[in-house]
């Protein structure tokens, strides 16, 4: 038996064809008020005439909305990526699966690796039938290639293939994520590390490392990702028909749809008989999240990967925090240096035993091996040590010293899953 498992299409029986599409509306509705149209190819768009963009979508999606402003010249390095989206089952925990919303069927995401100045183009094709993009958390990318849906892109949507391409700056530890109702589908794994590495990195002349691990934290709401998925299923094909219709879409806003070209229409659809999804909510529809497991890289203790040290030997850790809630890492056992916030490398180190990794935020550590053993790394805000409501579990690894016996000390490993 599968206590967690998330059995798509057989739980949705209280979906409301209105709230849904509400809800569907509301996650872009931030960007709605935002009426720069991100095209500046006229001439082949069939948007273009019509200046109450973003009401209708686009349904050829397979190219980007703008002039490049800035292209790649000859001899300049450019990586090429496919990133798919999928519906896939992804275990956490033995017992527990989630449906996830996938880049390339892995959670987190597949890692980008890259110099400081290399261009990246990556082909975004959408499989499942709901709308996502892909924000480049912490890149200096062109505007129109920021993944804001309804802002800077038209969202992708079933079978739809957008096109990113910028240049990767500035170096350090970023990340990426969907933007498209992000607190459903960044839960559902849409999240993943973006790397840009420098010639001159401040860091590994300071810090000399051959090692380093990269350890995205987040959260989830497994009933909460289960709710909204089967709804989410319930309502695919619909989606799909919208998007490849846009009259129907431009009829429907207002009435079923909530995007507005200005605040002014927004006011006017509620005094009209719109209600909002928001309004909906306070009927009891919508609960607030509240995450019961805790993971690094996708995964709840005791199914985290360990970080490896030798006496001697500096690690870099770059924590990311993908989710929603703040992280407190502590390290039995060292301190370790806090040497880069955000991507940017601090003017100098500072110490630490326990560092905050804030939503949005990454947080890059050196530790430095000077205490051979095996030494717990985690959460020190205590809801974030249990598995469901049981503790140990979460957001827990632990510093495995590979020269630990030779050292002298001997230890044997005890996976813990309950007290
Ligand atoms: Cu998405």
């Amino acid at each position: 038996m599968n206590l967690y498992s998330n059995t798509i299409m057989n739980t949705a029986k209280f979906m409301n064809r209105r709230r849904f599409l509400g809800q569907a509306a509301a996650a872009a509705g931030t960007a709605a008020l935002c009426t720069q149209q991100a095209n500046a190819n006229p001439s082949s768009d069939s948007n273009a005439e019509n200046s109450s963009w973003p009401v209708r979508f686009q349904p050829d999606a397979t190219r980007p909305r703008w002039y490049p402003r800035d292209m790649p010249k000859a001899g300049e390095v450019v990586h090429e990526y496919k990133i798919e989206i999928d519906l896939i089952r992804h275990e956490i925990l033995p017992m527990v699966e989630t449906y996830a919303y996938a880049y390339n069927k892995m959670v987190p995401g597949p890692v980008f690796r890259v110099k400081e100045g290399d261009w990246i183009k990556v082909d975004f094709h959408n499989n499942t039938h709901d709308f996502h993009t892909i924000h480049w958390h912490g890149i200096e990318v062109p505007c129109e290639m920021d993944g804001v849906p309804l802002g800077t892109q038209y969202p992708v949507g079933y079978q739809q293939t957008f096109q990113y391409l910028f240049r990767a700056q500035p170096a350090g530890t970023h990340y990426y994520h969907c933007h498209n109702m992000t607190p459903l589908h960044v839960q559902a794994g849409m999240y993943g590390a973006f790397i840009v590495e420098s010639d001159n990195d401040p860091v590994k002349a300071m810090f000399p490392y051959e090692r380093e691990y990269t350890l995205a934290l987040s959260e989830i709401d497994t009933n909460y990702v289960r709710e909204q998925l089967n709804a989410m299923q319930q309502m695919g094909e619909v989606m799909d028909y919208m998007n490849g219709s846009p009259k129907l879409m431009e009829k429907m806003n207002g009435k079923m749809m909530g995007w507005f070209a200005s605040r002014e229409d927004f006011v006017q659809a509620v005094k009209n008989g719109y209600i909002p999804p928001y309004a909906q909510s306070m009927s009891g529809y919508v609960r607030p999240i509240q995450p019961n497991f805790f993971m690094i890289n996708g995964k709840s203790y005791p199914m985290t990967d360990h970080l490896h040290i030798r006496s001697g030997e500096n690690i870099r850790v770059r924590l990311i925090g993908a989710g929603m809630m703040p992280h407190f890492m502590h390290l039995h056992g060292h301190d370790f240096w806090h040497v880069c916030q955000d991507g940017a490398v601090l003017a100098s180190p500072i110490r630490h035993n326990t560092i905050p990794v804030y939503p949005g935020c990454t947080t890059d550590i050196v530790i430095q091996g000077t205490n051979p053993g095996c030494w717990h790394f985690h959460d020190h805000s205590d809801i974030s040590n249990m598995n469901n409501g049981v503790s140990p579990g979460g957001m827990m690894t632990m510093l495995m010293y590979d020269d630990a016996e030779q050292a002298g000390f001997h230890f044997k490993e005890i996976i813990a899953v309950n007290t």
